[in-house]
């Protein structure tokens, strides 16, 4: 898709990714941008004129006409539904290790063997307790947090029964999926449940094949990744909002730069104690710099972002650019989103590329496992390594580009600010919608892919929705895509709302573009919407919520497990970029007026972003309808003078109310 030749503006949006692109083509190097270029296109891969399976050799059979099997005499709809459920699992897997991961390191900080971690968020400590049967009362901290996290551990490994957070979900949508059988066992059997399943010569029936991808998708969204939300939250601190900055500028040319790469917030954590050692940072004047710089890139970014004000060198597509500057004396990965182009490109530059995690080894890179036990002196050996490599810095090109952004609106977060310090409620942001003066939700999330212009899909989709009135969330890459253009920073994203939108934004202080953390966190927008549900007015499952979920970007096994997972919870799911499974109608079908007839939610591909908004808007304005909400009417809000904002919460509930929806409160939705 991506043409051969591209203009650099038509490769990215960014301006700091467009100079290091012109700085790649002096030095004749190459970049994911423009192997995207290079790289033939394979109609049968790419879903458009066939199917390919490779699941046993006998084949690789390619399927590209009518009627036409594989050796085995698998149907393209069989073929295209086993690959997908197949990468559902793989995304799966992904966001559900890491969840794994951080259990073991709180299970290591309770029994007193992780040195210089702690639960940070007793408070969430006891929430999550709560949520997951483990009792609190009288007992101290380490010991519930000992009994969480082998909670946590016993639910990868549990064989039967289910997950205890689906328990969390609207009592409508629990029973729906207790009914369907799609409310996972265990995380770990979900997922080999499906690579069993699309092994050659097992499940050839296409919609029981995704109906078991459903189930593994939703042990992820409703098991791996709510875990690995809630154990980061416990061990660094729910996120609340922080002024930060976001893109390429964020480096300095006179300090050690160190990048933290990759999805696992454990050792970046640490890695934030060691840059502020004064030893380390009097080591690092002694070898010419003035401070140290720590900068994230990816889902890592995030979860340092949110929750410590870390700034953020940009997305995806920015781990190569951030190398190319000449400025990065480390780029510490661990898992997850790291492109093996990055140790042959650092050569060409001073960069030491440092794997640590005991799952991720790259050719050429540097390897210092890391481990929680002893976390922070991994950490400081890091630090120094980095430290050391400043004086071998060749010339730099720091594009002076950066934009201030307002991470960290964890759903708690936002409970608070919504409801006022009194009464935490979703209350007025189900009340604005109720009567219009937000037309609906919208979660735009996932990555990059050079396929299409970096962060343009991001930003036309995003400014479109804002301007009709659509609360946008966001996590993962689309979140720094909208932070390098503003959108996360109240002032200026209020420009881009529409009227209502922006009134109530003013009323309750919030930007309209909300950052809501790392892509495992798009478990914090099933919490948000569930609490939207359980709040009342707007009907009784997710289902019925005028919310939409898109990916415009997306590239990864992840985005599929999300996507799907979201579906299933009764979300409407976009995904940009183009449909691997367009040449099979039935799948195509299947997962769109299938799954919709079914759970309620759907995915679907759609390639022109424009039509993306166009039936993101329906879709909203469909369950407005459904729920008999007034009509979305932009011009019946916004009136200048209309909405003393300032006094909105000193004024009696009635009265807000009044104010809030301009039209009397319907009886039964307090
Ligand atoms: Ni999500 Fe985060 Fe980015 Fe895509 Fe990769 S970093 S887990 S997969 S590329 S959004
Ligand atoms: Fe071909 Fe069937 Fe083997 Fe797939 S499983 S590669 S369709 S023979």
């Amino acid at each position: 898709m991506a043409r051969k030749g591209r203009d650099i503006t038509e490769r990215t949006m960014d301006p700091a990714a467009q100079a290091i692109l012109a700085r790649a083509e002096q030095l004749g190097i190459m970049t994911a941008f423009t192997r995207a270029e290079m790289m033939p296109p394979c109609t049968i891969g790419s879903g458009k004129s066939g199917m390919c399976c490779k699941n046993c050799f006998m084949g690789p059979c390619r399927i590209t006409k009518d009627g036409q099997v594989g050796i085995c005499g698998a149907t393209v709809e069989t073929i295209a539904a086993r690959n997908l459920a197949r990468a559902i699992a793989s995304g799966a897997a992904a966001h559900s290790d890491h969840g794994r991961d951080l259990a073991f390191t709180l299970e290591a900080v309770a029994l007193g063997q992780a040195p210089g971690y702690a639960v940070r968020d007793v408070a969430k400590l006891w929430e999550v307790a709560r949520r997951v049967g483990v009792p609190t009362e009288g007992r101290t901290v380490n010991d519930v947090a000992l009994d969480v996290a082998r909670k946590a551990l016993a639910e990868f490994g549990q064989q039967r029964g289910e997950l205890s957070y689906l328990r969390t979900a609207p009592k409508r949508r629990y029973e729906l999926w207790k009914k369907l059988d799609l409310a996972p066992r265990g995380i770990d059997r979900e997922v080999v449940d499906t690579l069993h399943r699309t092994h050659m010569g097992d499940d050839q029936d296409p919609e029981h094949i995704l109906r078991g991808a459903m189930r593994t998708a939703l042990a992820d969204g409703w098991g791996g990744s709510m875990w690995a939300t809630d154990l980061s939250d416990i061990l660094f601190g729910t996120p609340s909002p922080k002024v930060s900055q976001v893109n390429l500028g964020v480096l300095k040319r006179d300090e050690v730069n160190i990048l933290v790469h990759g999805h696992e917030p454990t050792l970046s954590e640490m890695i934030v104690a060691a840059v502020q050692d004064p030893e380390l940072l009097a080591y690092a004047r002694s070898k010419g710099a003035n401070g140290i710089t720590l900068a994230g890139i990816c889902c890592t970014s995030n979860e340092v972002l949110m929750r410590q004000g870390v700034p953020s060198a940009g997305n995806f597509l920015h781990q190569e650019l951030a190398i190319l500057t000449g400025a990065v004396e480390a780029m510490v990965v661990d898992v997850q989103c790291i492109m093996q182009a990055l140790p042959n490109l650092a050569e060409r530059f001073h960069t030491k590329v440092i794997t640590t995690s005991s799952k991720v080894k790259i050719p050429g890179a540097l390897h210092m496992e890391f481990d929680e036990h002893r976390a922070l002196q991994v950490a400081r050996d890091i630090v120094r390594l980095a430290i050391d490599n400043f004086p071998n810095r060749g010339e730099v090109l720091i594009p002076d580009v950066k934009a201030d952004v307002v991470p960290g609106f964890s759903h708690e977060y936002l409970n608070y600010m919504l409801g006022g310090t009194y009464r935490g409620s979703f209350r007025p942001l189900n009340d604005a919608i109720m009567a219009g003066r937000i037309r609906g939700v919208a979660a735009v999330v996932g990555c990059n892919n050079p396929k299409v212009t970096q962060d343009k899909e991001h930003y036309d989709i995003t400014t479109e929705l804002l301007r009709n009135d659509v609360l946008v969330v966001q996590t993962g890459c689309g979140a720094i895509a909208a932070g390098k253009y503003g959108m996360l920073l109240g002032e200026a994203a209020l420009e881009l709302a529409g009227p209502g939108l922006r009134e109530v934004c003013e009323a309750v202080g919030i930007p309209p573009v909300l950052h809501m953390g790392s892509c495992v966190d798009n478990s914090r927008i099933l919490t948000v919407l569930t609490q939207m549900v359980t709040e009342g007015g707007l009907g009784e499952d997710i289902s019925d919520l005028p919310a939409v979920g898109i990916a415009p970007e997306w590239m990864s096994e992840k985005a599929l497990a999300i996507g799907t997972y979201a579906a299933a919870s009764g979300a409407y799911v976009l995904f940009g970029v183009e449909s691997p499974y367009e040449f099979s109608e039935e799948v195509s079908r299947l997962i769109s007026a299938g799954w919709e007839s079914m759970v309620g939610g759907k995915l679907e591909f759609v390639s022109d972003p424009q039509e993306i908004v166009r039936r993101a808007l329906e879709h909203i304005d469909k369950k407005r309808a459904a729920l008999k909400l007034p009509a979305y009417d932009p011009t019946k809000f916004g009136q200048s003078g209309d909405y003393p904002l300032q006094y909105y919460f000193e004024l009696p509930l009635e009265e807000q109310q009044a104010l809030v929806y301009g039209v009397p409160a319907r009886e039964g939705n307090r």
